[in-house]
């Protein structure tokens, strides 16, 4: 079998998704996501320009050997665009693989350690009181874990917190919206909306907070310190991560479990903070860290060192990266929990899903490969249109993480 054709397709049913769609000379079909929140453009050029060239006329069944074709052979290797383009070869030649076998990829990576998968979903709230109700309405709804963001008193919007009645997307058509934010008020305020959800829910329900890199050491320190009495599932990003020793100040102040790793893209950005054990959950999502190939590499590392999965799940992830997550989920031993939120509606149209929701957790379908196919007409419907994610500054106008 032969790879014949590769196309790049970018659509933006409710917000912009890049999908990679690998044809063989048998009329099998793979589909990798290649979405790069804010840089979807980026990716597909690089796919279509130094990828798709040299995938012509491969077996992609040599799923190895050609990752480290897009890895080693191209020496400028690493990166949130040139990584994202290998994560959608990989998921596409993984999903060929599984239909050419006839066989849903789970089965291809170990077969199932479990038959579901524990998610958590995000709940948010302008105020304090709102998301409190929030939480509780995700509990109703079967949710077992819980992400909850809070606006700050005296800051006028923050991230995690949607526009009124919309649904959650952080990136916003155009040029960068400007947002302002105090760590100062987010400090002071974060371990009061904790202990008011722990006293308000109970011990049972898994509660997550994303501090989206925004504190130094210190801060995250105080931080993961306040927040021990109410036995948080994790604290993610705690700060911005590239330098991974940071982690060792915050460690040695709380037992509040640490996620991080949404932003990274290969297993280098973890040696430090796994082989020290210095958080508890990997985050490297499977549609910007190489693929399937790369996360099991990722996961087998971290299994060594007591380390567990919490893979990036948001919204600007698409269904394809979604399942190719899942897969991985089912099939490895150190699964922690899974990001889940739930597309908008309008992306059903371009994307399908063999998975359901069930009282907390997700259930994997058994078709052969991925599982998620993708409608080119209906994709053709929703044209691109260029977003960016916010910028973030200070209250004296210095330039932040966001
Ligand atoms: C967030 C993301 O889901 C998360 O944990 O950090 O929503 C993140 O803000 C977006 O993926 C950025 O595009
Ligand atoms: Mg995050």
């Amino acid at each position: 079998m032969k790879i014949k054709e590769a196309k790049v397709f970018v659509c933006s049913p409710g917000r912009n998704f890049v999908t990679l769609r690998i044809t063989t000379d048998e009329g099998l079909h793979g589909l990798g996501d290649a979405t790069l929140n804010g840089r979807e453009k980026a990716v597909a050029t690089y796919l279509e320009e130094y990828c798709i060239p040299a995938l012509i006329g491969k077996d992609p069944f040599r799923i190895e050997d050609i990752w480290q074709y897009f890895y080693r052979g191209v020496y400028w290797r690493r990166g949130s665009v040139t990584m994202a383009a290998i994560s959608a070869i990989d998921m596409a030649l993984w999903d060929i693989k599984g239909k050419a076998l006839g066989v849903p990829v789970y089965n291809l990576i170990g077969g199932k350690s479990r038959d579901r998968i524990l998610v958590y979903s995000h709940a948010n709230g302008k105020t304090l009181e709102e998301t409190v109700e929030e939480v509780h309405r995700h509990i109703a709804s079967g949710f077992a874990a819980v992400r909850a963001q809070s606006g700050i008193p005296g800051i006028a919007r923050t991230y995690g917190v949607p526009r009124d009645g919309q649904p959650y997307e952080p990136a916003h058509r155009g040029l960068p919206e400007e947002t302002v934010w105090s760590t100062e008020k987010y400090l002071n305020f974060i371990p009061r909306l904790f202990r008011t959800l722990r006293d308000a829910c109970g011990d049972e329900v898994h509660l997550l907070h994303d501090a989206h890199h925004r504190c130094t050491p210190i801060e995250a320190a105080r931080l993961v310190k306040e927040l021990e009495p109410n036995h948080l599932f994790w604290v993610e990003d705690a700060v911005p991560s590239e330098l991974q020793e940071s982690f060792r100040m915050i460690r040695a102040h709380s037992t509040t479990p640490l996620a991080v790793g949404e932003v990274f893209n290969t297993v280098y950005d973890y040696t430090t903070l796994i082989s020290e054990q210095l958080i508890d959950y990997i985050r490297m999502p499977v549609g910007h860290g190489g693929g399937i190939t790369h996360a099991l590499k990722l996961a087998a590392f971290a299994s060594f060192y007591h380390v567990r999965t919490g893979f990036h799940g948001a919204t600007d992830l698409s269904p394809v990266a979604m399942m190719a997550a899942l897969h991985v989920d089912t099939a490895i031993h150190n699964f922690g929990i899974q990001e889940y939120m739930p597309h908008q509606e309008i992306v059903r149209e371009v994307f399908t899903a063999d998975f359901r929701f069930d009282r907390g957790y997700l259930h994997v379908g058994d078709s052969p490969g991925l599982g998620v196919d993708f409608d080119e007409k209906a994709a053709s419907r929703f044209p691109y249109i260029r977003a960016s994610l916010p910028v973030n500054r200070k209250l004296d106008g210095t330039l932040t993480d966001w």
